[in-house]
Order: C-alpha cells, then structure tokens, then sequence
C-alpha cells in the first residue's frame, strides 16, 4: 500500500514516517558518522577509547532495545481497517461514528494469542484476542474483544489466578503457550465458572485456520446510550465474511514447527495481495425492561445470549486493507483500552469489564514506560487532545499555555468543559443509573449456573465437532500428570453430559461415571461451525507438478483456479521450472499443512517422492479436497488413501476446476473415516 494514507488517521501516522532513502548516516543528534564499523582506538591494536561517543550510543540503543511484552496477548499481528456503517442508529446510540453511513472511520486491528510469548508459535490451542481501535471523531473508541463469546472467570479479581494457572509453570517455564498441563487443569477444576469457556477451548475454534476465518465478540454486555439519555444493552459480533473456520488438530500440531509464522503471514499476505479481510459487525439488543428476562445474568461474562433468542443485526463493515510499515511502531505499540469509550456508547456492571476499565491502562504504564503513551502515534486520536494533564516521562508536547488547571482566569477559562460553555454537543455523558445496595465481597447468585450453556454448546455441536472435542480432553488432559484432576475434571463433565464425560473418562482409563445429571437436550445452531458461507477465493492449493506433468492439462485447470479466486502455488521436487511451470516451492521445503488442499498433476515421476506421497496422505488426514488430474493416478494409488470422499477426479478443464473449487470451498470432508489412517 502506498504510504499517502486515505483516511484521517493515515495522514497523521504520514507525519511521523521515517524512510532513509538517500540520506546520510548521522548519530541520534544528527551529527554525519564517518564509518560506522570500526571502533575508536589508539592504534590499529590497542585499547577502545571511551570518548567514542558513536560506538557507546550505538550500544546503549541496542541495550535498551526491548520493552516488556504485553502480560497476557504478547504474540499478536495488527493491520489497518476502515468501517463504515450501514445506516444511522442514532435512535440507540449518539456516537458519531454509528449514526453517519457517508463516514469512513480508520482503525488499527489486533489479533492475538493469550497465553504464549511474544515469539511463540501462532498455531496453539487458544484464544484470539481480536481488538478494535476505531479512530473516531469523537475520540477513540476500543472493543477488545475475543474469539470466543464467554470468558473462563466472572469476576477480574480472578485473573492474576486464571493467567498464573494457564501460562508456563513458575519453576521451569514449561509448558510454553499451551494449555496442556496440570495448573491449568487445576484450576478449571476447582473452579467450575471455567466450564462453558472450556467446551470453546476444547473445540476448534481455539485453532482458527486464519484471522480473516474468525469471530469477534465484545463478550460483555455494553450499553447503547441514545441523546435523550435512552440505554439499550448491546453484545457486539464481529462475523468474518469468508466464514469461521478452524484447523485441526494434528494439522496444528505440525505446524507449530513448520510455519510457527502461520497466521501472522496469511493476514499479511493476503493484505499485501489485495484480497482484504473483511468482517460484519452485528448488535444483539437487549431493551433495558428486559434486562431479567433471560435464565442466565446479562451481567456474566461466562454466557451468551443465544442468537436464536435475540438474532444479530448486521450494522456495518470493516475492512483491513493495510499492513502496518513497523511492527514495534505500531503493532507492538499500539495500547488498548476497554475504558476509550465515546458518547452514545457505556459500560454496564459486568464485575469484569470494571477490573478491565482499571487494568489496561495501568498495564502500559510499565509497558509502554509512563502516561505519555497516548501520544505515540499510533494512540493518537484524531480527534483533538486538550486538558491539564501534563509532564511525565516521554512527553511530546509543548504545550504554550500559562495554566494547567480548571479553573482558570488567566488562561481565558481554558480548556473549558461543555459545563462551562453551556454547549454539550459531542461530550461525553455517563448513563445515569441508578444504584444501591451493601457493600459485600460475594459472587451474584444470578451467576451461579454454571453448566447450563456448557450443555447448550455440546449440544448444538455436529458430530465431527463433538469428536474433536472429546479428542481434545484426551490430548490435554493426557499431559496432565497428577491422576487426581484428571478425574475432578471428569466428575464435573458429568455435569455437562453424560456421554462426553463417558468418553473422555474412557480414554483415560476411568471407570464410566454414574451420569446422574439430566441434559437438557436444548440447541443453538449458530454455535456450530457445520454451515458457513462456502468460497474458494484465498484458499490456497498446492499444486503438485513433475517434469512429466501434461502443461496442456494442468495449465487451464490453474487458471481457471486462479480466476475463481484461488492462490495456487506449483510445488515440484526442484525448483527452476517444472514441466512449463514456475516452481513456487521445492517439495522439501513444503508440506500439505501450510495448504487447503491439494491438486496433483504430476505424473509417474513423483512417486518415488517420498514428499509427495506424504503429502496427499496427510492432507487426506487432515479432511482436505484433493483433486486427481489425468497422469496423476500413481501418485494416488502409491498414496494408499482409505477412501475417496472428497476426492476429485475424472476429467480436466473448467468442468474439474469447478467440482474441484467447490470441493476446496467446503474447507474440510469430515465424513472420512481417518481415525485409523496414519498419515
Ligand atoms: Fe484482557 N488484558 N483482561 N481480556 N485483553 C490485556 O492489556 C485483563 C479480558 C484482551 O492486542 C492486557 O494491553 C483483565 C476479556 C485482548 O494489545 C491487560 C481481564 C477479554 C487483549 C488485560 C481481562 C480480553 C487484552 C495485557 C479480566 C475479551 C490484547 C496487555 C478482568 C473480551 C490487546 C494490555 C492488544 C490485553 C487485562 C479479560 C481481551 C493486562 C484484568 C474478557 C484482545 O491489561
């Protein structure tokens, strides 16, 4: 993208670019450097002098390089967006940005892992941290939110616990990004708020296939707050418009050492092509009469609102359509904050969203080195800053005032607040509701219910989803090691279904629990990620080519792949040309997991390619299209595979390019029986 920017907030980032095209090197004071390789010594052998005042800058900069990664979401990727919505809501909410359908808004999105380090593989069993900067008029506005719609804890008193439980162990560091040990586990069973973000955890949805394929959600209950002062409680969506789709397992597995890069690179590659990720926001409303209507508390950030009873309203759409220039810049600066709120938009009690109000500030004091923050360039709003907050470490204004305090005489009452103009257009009014009670350090009993919509999820799962899931118990809970949580996690299975809690027991080698609790057989289809919007487009293919692959074949069938969309990269046991075709990537440098699917069109000569055989059986494994062209046979028949769903074959052209693009578009065939195939 060019750097020119087309929105308010990329013409403010375009005054703090810095390229060094055609410059000269100079130290930070601009002073022209001689030769910046050889240290100042006394002779061609002696001693380094202090005085060099280049080599001892240059050192300390790399001494102090490094700034603290976040506590929790340190391993994440940003790209910039624009939203627009489709219509005013001006009779919900007075933010400017939602009541304006002619007005573009600039953001800077997030997505992140949780529990891995700043360095740690993308690809981890996890949740996506999915957060909005919205440069607005009015001030910023940030919806930090997730990839899952519930969190593990209802209270934020528990998060130091949580995080402490989930992140490597304090005496060794291990495991890294991994849920797959025992404190975690630990404290999932003793603490059974965790169970319905443990059904998410558990399912593939913690391994989403890119972030261009994921769900937001703001996860609490916020408010809508209208001119007249009206509220109206809102949960906001993000919907991916190619669909929500995830990995698997094993695939993730191998992937970890294979392109640890892997999500972080699709969301760059696939901006930097052009095809920008685009996602719909979408409200659920909840009129403040009906706040009590439902079984659960809208308070409690461990349920959802079922969309089935209160359906999502589609609001608006962002799309990302630029990469940042500088990752530390931007992505690793950029600080969010649940409390940047605008008018029209208000908290509600959720006892976690009001530990967040207060956390993420605090947390980039440190991180970021003091209050000043805010005037890194990526903080910046573009909306103007003027008040008395002044000094601090790194401060970057010179602000030419003779007070900095209100109120003042001297400085002609300014900045003055819209109480002091009479004028309250565009400030920011507080919902005024109405509160009392006693003070008390006690959990609501209206959060008491813990099981209920763990039930629902399980529920509504398709029968690939719920195989998974019950695959992901045995693969975490097998590494935990002390056999008592094991079985207390088991015990409040019981809790969610008798059937998961009998498999997963079974595997672990525990006799089959009394099922005593009922389920209460109700669904939400929404949850499952069985049907979603099909598209080949982005979709990538390996494309198997020999020398003796037939171009007059492969050819047309790559370009008709091409013009639906597909990214298509012809994979050969060398690199140079093979057949007629560019090699994209030689076999040994490539593997089926960094793939949606496979196309081979190399004839007898890849067989004896022990790759390429690898190839189409793992990606058999992993429920992956596969397409067959002719002279391709051998490599199918040394492949071995253990059935055909999926596989398709028979003919060339427009007419194969078809089937075959639909048969990527339906992203896995869960209907193969791979459970004994090896792969
Ligand atoms: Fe966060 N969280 N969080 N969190 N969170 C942070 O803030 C915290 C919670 C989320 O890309 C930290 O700047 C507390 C829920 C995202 O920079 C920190 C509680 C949700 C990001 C923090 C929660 C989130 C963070 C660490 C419980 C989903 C990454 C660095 C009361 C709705 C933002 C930072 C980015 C980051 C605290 C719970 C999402 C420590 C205390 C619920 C996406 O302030």
């Amino acid at each position: 993208m060019p750097a020119d920017g087309g929105n308010d907030k990329q013409r403010q980032l375009d005054q703090y670019r810095v390229r060094e095209d055609g410059t000269r090197y100079t130290t930070d004071q601009g002073t022209g450097v001689e030769d910046t390789d050889n240290s100042l010594s006394v002779g061609d052998r002696g001693p380094t002098l202090l005085e060099d005042f280049h080599l001892r800058e240059k050192i300390t900069r790399f001494d102090h390089e490094r700034i603290p990664e976040r506590v929790v979401h340190a391993r994440g990727s940003g790209a910039y967006g624009e939203f627009q919505v489709y219509e005013s809501l001006s009779e919900l909410t007075c933010a400017d940005f939602l009541s304006d359908p002619s007005l573009v808004t600039p953001t800077f999105v997030r997505f992140s892992t949780v529990a891995g380090e700043r360095g740690s593989s993308d690809t981890v069993r996890d949740v996506r941290g999915f957060a909005t900067k919205f440069y607005t008029r009015q001030g910023n506005y940030d919806l930090v939110g997730n990839n899952f719609p519930v969190f593990p804890i209802q209270d934020g008193i528990k998060f130091l616990d949580f995080v402490h439980s989930v992140k490597p162990e304090p005496r060794n560091q291990i495991p890294q990004a991994q849920s797959a040990h025992d404190t975690l586990w630990d404290f999932v069973q003793l603490q059974p708020e965790t169970m319905h973000f443990i059904m998410w955890l558990m399912s593939d949805r913690s391994i989403p296939r890119s972030y261009r394929m994921m769900q937001g959600f703001g996860v609490h209950t916020f408010r809508f707050v209208n001119a007249q002062g009206k509220g109206t409680f809102v949960k906001f969506h993000w919907r991916p418009k190619l669909g929500t789709y995830s990995l698997v397992w094993d695939e993730v597995l191998r992937l970890q050492g294979n392109d640890p890069d892997f999500n972080r690179r699709d969301l760059w590659d696939t901006i930097e092509r052009g095809d920008f990720p685009e996602y719909e926001l979408c409200v659920q409303l909840v009129a403040e009469e009906d706040e009590h209507k439902f079984d659960f508390d809208l308070l409690d950030s461990s349920k959802i609102i079922p969309e089935e009873e209160v359906p999502l309203r589609p609001i608006g759409t962002m799309v990302l359509n630029r990469n940042p220039q500088n990752f530390f810049a931007e992505t690793e600066q950029v600080a969010f904050c649940t409390a940047n709120i605008v008018p029209g938009i208000d908290f509600t009690n959720d006892p976690l969203l009001q530990a967040r109000n207060f956390s993420y500030l605090d947390t980039q004091i440190t991180r970021l080195g003091g209050p000043n923050h805010q005037q890194i360039p990526i903080n910046r709003p573009i909306a103007p800053v003027h008040n008395d907050h002044r000094d601090g470490f790194h401060q970057h204004m010179i602000h030419d005032s003779d007070t900095a305090y209100s109120k003042n005489s001297i400085g002609g009452g300014c900045p003055a607040t819209a109480a002091d103009t009479g004028n309250m257009e565009g400030v920011f009014r507080h919902y005024q509701e109405q509160v009392s009670g006693e003070v008390i350090r006690r959990r609501s009993p209206s959060f008491k219910d813990h099981y209920s919509q763990a039930t629902l999820f399980w529920n509504s799962m398709a029968g690939w989803e719920k195989t998974h899931i019950v695959n992901a118990f045995l693969f975490e809970l097998g590494h935990v090691e002390r056999r008592s949580i094991k079985e207390k996690v088991v015990e409040r299975l019981v809790n969610v279904d008798g059937d998961l809690a009998r498999q997963v027991a079974q595997g672990l080698g525990f006799p089959p629990p009394d099922a005593t609790v009922p389920n209460h057989g109700r669904s939400s289809p929404a949850l499952s990620m069985d049907d979603q919007p099909r598209s080949v487009a982005t979709r990538q293919i390996a494309v198997l080519v020999g020398d003796q692959s037939d171009s007059g074949v492969v050819g047309p069938v790559l370009e008709a792949l091409r013009g639906r969309g597909a990214i298509c990269d012809v994979i050969a046991p060398h690199e140079g040309t093979a057949a007629t075709f560019e090699v994209d990537k030689q076999l040994s440098a490539a593997t089926s997991v960094l793939y949606d699917a496979v196309l081979a069109a190399g004839g007898q000569d890849l067989v004896p390619d022990g790759y390429a055989v690898q190839f189409v059986r793992e990606a058999f494994k992993h429920g992956k299209a596969i397409g067959v062209l002719p002279g391709a046979e051998p490599l199918l028949e040394a492949a071995n595979l253990p059935g055909r769903q999926g596989v398709v074959d028979g003919g060339a052209g427009d007419d194969f390019a078809q089937r075959f693009a639909e048969a990527v578009a339906a992203h896995r065939h869960w209907d193969r029986d791979v459970a004994a195939f090896p792969a």
